[in-house]
């Protein structure tokens, strides 16, 4: 049975971490994306990274489907942006950023290369929500969030809410 995850909220200095590219592709690989996608259904996102259930590993799980029914899985997932001048703007959100969404800028030609879970490499250049969210997922990879690319006043108020929020929750839990 897949278990639900306990998810990292910002400011966790542990969602800083970057990611360590995946070599063993096995059993417990294949166990920890079924937990995410379960975790990820659970909680309504349409993307999750292993950084965000505080493993620290190039793994990606997503769905973009209206149906939840198309679960997808990317491990070492990588992109280069074929075109720096197109661009595209969407309102994201996150998971570990609960509460907060806001228009982020991305570059929307990219080049996408990852391994699937027998170590098998794929490659794309994916166009609409797709190009997005696996670039809002890398940089989970790599220790960043959404909120860094806000003006440093609207990332500090977001800063001063959720870490009001945090200490609150952690006195229940604790
Ligand atoms: O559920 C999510 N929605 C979303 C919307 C716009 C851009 C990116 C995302 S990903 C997010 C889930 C999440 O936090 N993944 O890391
Ligand atoms: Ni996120």
């Amino acid at each position: 049975m897949a278990e639900k995850l306990k998810m990292l909220k910002f400011p966790d200095p542990r969602l800083r971490t970057v990611a360590k590219k995946v070599e063993k592709f096995d059993k417990s690989l294949e166990k920890l994306t079924k937990d995410m996608l379960h975790t990820m259904y659970e909680d309504n996102g349409i993307g999750l990274a292993a950084t965000q259930v505080n493993r620290h590993i190039r793994v990606i799980v997503m769905d973009l489907s209206e149906e939840r029914n198309e679960p997808r899985i990317f491990i070492n997932p990588e992109y280069k942006i074929l075109n720096k001048e197109s661009l595209a703007s969407f309102e994201e959100g996150c998971l570990s950023v609960p509460g907060f969404s806001e228009e982020i800028i991305r570059p929307d030609k990219i080049e996408l290369k990852w391994q699937d879970l027998s170590g098998e490499l794929h490659q794309d250049t994916p166009d609409g929500l797709l190009t997005i969210c696996i670039q809002h997922e890398i940089d989970h990879c790599d220790g960043r969030l959404f909120i860094d690319y806000l003006s440093k006043l609207k990332k500090s108020m977001i800063i001063k809410k959720l870490s009001k929020q945090n200490s609150k929750s952690n006195r229940i839990v604790v």
